[in-house]
């Protein structure tokens, strides 16, 4: 393997992009310091919380994504998993927010794990949900000799559901190789049109697969459960909104959870409260970060609407304030990155997960509860705008400074020349076709 000769990873490359920036840096916490005092708020506490927040990377991100009509490769674009990982590494590096890497499978199968564990514990990075994938055929890999053109674990053949049962089996069982606590189940079945599939039939030979699989996976592995209210399938999805994945994960038993990912909803749904309700049932498995206009946009998080990730983040820690039994959900990062260079996008993602996470911790909870008792909707909505308006880009940047990550991440990795040291070692890759990476 060809070895990466970028300063982007190393210690004192980052000390001294940051060293010009220290000095406003501190200042600029100090006066927030004495802002958030005055408010009874303890900004060590906060940055101490904010340090120790981390959210998944997705390995399939670091690549140029596609769109329907499209796909625009860029230099120096990772071959395979490690090469994936070496960008993974550099994200976490310079923005210090995401530890681990979520890998997809058979797209990162190899054939040894303990290598590839290796490999990633080098390179500071553990690993985090794996994620099946029967929404595409694999030509050539012998597991998958039959074709998910009409569906996987929802088929109307018993043999194509066979398949996707023993691959996602199979994915538990790599993800206990490497450490990986629970498996996402999304695919993409469903119908274009009316009449070509029974809503009743095909969701209960869905949770009848996922039944076999959760049969057959270790006790304390977690199975989550991502619903998608459309594509590939446009007319019906079979796991198309949490409501199903409600179902069917009380179905399938105490381990199968509901994964939500933001972009995976009607335009206006209120999704925070989708939050509440999945927190309420103890089903929250966590999520796939990232923002959308439209539809599964897969934009950025926090680009288009970062008043609703903060009232997502909102609705987090209330339930951590109130304690709620068995919470403690998984952050991951789902984005397609078609314009940006995916490690600038992936840094910035996890920069705002961990902004409206830090201005959720800002809420005065106890006044919030009080004016709601109260019937006061002005002070509890201004309750949490204050929350939200207050600016706490310095506790996020000290966090990394003292983390020795970068204070300011996208501008430490344009000064490294990672992408053009990656493109003399990675050969362009040709093609112009459409999908999701
Ligand atoms: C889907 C969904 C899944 C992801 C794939 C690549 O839209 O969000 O989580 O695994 O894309
Ligand atoms: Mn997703
Ligand atoms: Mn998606």
């Amino acid at each position: 393997m060809d070895q990466i000769i970028s300063p982007a990873l190393d210690q004192d490359f980052i000390a001294s992009e940051n060293a010009a920036l220290t000095a406003g840096v501190e200042e600029d916490y100090d006066a927030l310091g004495r802002a958030l005092d005055r408010r009874g708020i303890d900004i060590e506490a906060i940055t101490r919380a904010v340090a120790a927040f981390a959210v998944a990377a997705p390995s399939w991100a670091v690549g140029s994504g596609g769109t329907r009509f499209a796909r625009f490769p860029m230099g120096g674009e990772p071959r395979n998993i490690f090469d994936k990982l070496e960008d993974c590494a550099v994200v976490n590096r310079l923005a210090g927010a995401t530890p681990t890497v979520s890998l997809h499978f058979p797209w990162d199968e190899v054939d040894d794990y303990k290598g590839l564990t290796e490999f990633a514990g080098a390179l500071g990075l553990g690993f985090d949900v794996v994620n099946s994938n029967t929404f595409q055929d694999h030509p050539g890999n012998a597991l998958h000799p039959l074709s998910y053109k009409y569906g996987s674990l929802s088929h109307t053949d018993p043999a194509v559901r066979a398949q996707a049962v023993a691959h996602n089996i199979h994915c538990a069982e790599l993800a206990a190789k490497i450490g990986a606590p629970a498996l996402t189940i999304w695919l993409g079945d469903g119908s274009n049109f009316p009449g070509q599939s029974n809503f009743t039939r095909a969701f209960e030979r869905y949770i009848d697969s996922v039944t076999t699989v959760y049969a057959a996976v270790p006790g304390g592995f977690k199975l989550f459960l991502e619903h998608k209210m459309y594509e590939p399938a446009f007319y019906s999805t079979v796991i198309q909104d949490w409501g199903s994945s409600l179902l069917a994960a009380q179905a399938v038993g105490d381990n199968c959870l509901c994964l939500v990912d933001l972009g995976h909803h009607a335009p206006n749904v209120n999704i925070e409260m989708i939050v509440a309700r999945l927190v309420h049932a103890g089903k929250l498995a966590g999520f796939h970060f990232n923002d959308s206009k439209y539809g599964d946009d897969d934009l950025d998080a926090g680009a288009i609407e970062p008043y609703r990730l903060f009232l997502v983040f909102n609705e987090l820690v209330d339930a951590e304030y109130r304690k709620a039994p068995g919470f403690a959900p998984s952050y991951m990062l789902d984005q397609s990155h078609n314009v940006t260079d995916p490690i600038e996008s992936l840094m910035t993602s996890a920069v705002e997960v961990q902004r409206a996470y830090a201005q959720a911790l800002l809420v005065d909870r106890a006044a919030l509860e009080g004016f709601q008792d109260a019937n006061d909707p002005m002070m509890a909505s201004q309750t949490l705008k204050r929350a939200f308006t207050t600016d706490v880009q310095p506790i996020l940047a000290m966090a990394r400074l003292r983390k020795d990550a970068a204070i300011d991440p996208v501008g430490a990795y344009r000064a490294s020349g990672y992408r053009s040291a990656v493109t003399r070692i990675r050969p362009a890759k040709a093609g112009g076709s459409g999908g999701i990476v």
